[in-house]
């Protein structure tokens, strides 16, 4: 998979080599690639933004810089996302079928967002013909200063799906969200005892069958209690 981000502040967005997609990278499953917004400019300032047509506060992001940054990596089949609060809600479900795809764009957008021309001209049939898609993603019901958090949520939820990232695969298999509104039960290892608390005495029984009752009815209660 190819991940391109756009951002103004590019160092923001280092801790993507870092880590599991560091190592992803270096076996080369995922390809990221971080760009400065900035260098899609063409005055001497390097400006980005402008005030808002209509009035209001803050600032709008330049589409000729955007539409620039875009189509310097566009190809057929990619994925722009537009980070947004007030886009669609990031969930396991949009982790999963991100992770199938081949090329995503993610635009960070900062101040009042990005000029809703862009997402227009490429949401345009010429673009749906080629197999290119726009989608405005939230990370939740917040606002941050800028997309490039949620950009590293979502690049995290993403590529950790993608077969050989992950060291266990199995563990995906168990954890929460996988199914819609199921969380995971809780988990103990060694010592039996600590600061007085017992190990639920049916985790030790070796009695596999029980076990895994116990834990869906640990995992309902615990949905229930946070959800
Ligand atoms: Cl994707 N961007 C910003 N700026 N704020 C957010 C968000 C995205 N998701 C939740 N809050």
């Amino acid at each position: 998979m190819k991940i391109d981000a756009f951002t103004i502040f590019p160092d923001y967005l280092a801790p993507l080599k870092l880590s599991l997609l560091g190592k992803a990278q270096e076996k080369g499953i995922v390809d990221i690639s971080i760009h400065d917004l900035r260098s899609f400019t063409s005055d001497n300032h390097n400006t980005v933004d402008d005030t808002p047509y209509g009035g209001g506060a803050g600032m709008v992001m330049l589409p000729e810089v955007w539409g620039k940054a875009i189509d310097s990596v566009l190809r057929d089949d990619s994925d722009i996302i537009v980070l947004t609060p007030a886009g669609v809600p990031f969930t396991q479900r949009v982790a999963e079928e991100f992770s199938q795809r081949s090329h995503l764009i993610f635009a960070c957008g900062r101040y009042e967002g990005i000029d809703d021309r862009v997402r227009q001209h490429y949401e345009s049939d010429e673009y749906k013909t080629r197999g290119i898609r726009v989608h405005e993603i939230s990370i939740g019901d917040y606002v941050l200063g800028g997309g490039e958090v949620a950009t590293m949520v979502m690049v995290e939820a993403i590529t950790r799906l993608m077969p050989g990232v992950l060291g266990n695969p199995s563990s995906l298999s168990e954890e929460s969200h996988n199914d819609e509104g199921w969380v995971e039960y809780p988990n103990f290892t060694k010592p039996a005892q600590w600061r007085g608390i017992s190990v639920p005495e049916i985790l030790l029984s070796g009695n596999h069958g029980e076990i895994a009752k116990w834990r869906e009815s640990q995992a309902i209660l615990r949905a229930k209690k946070n959800r």
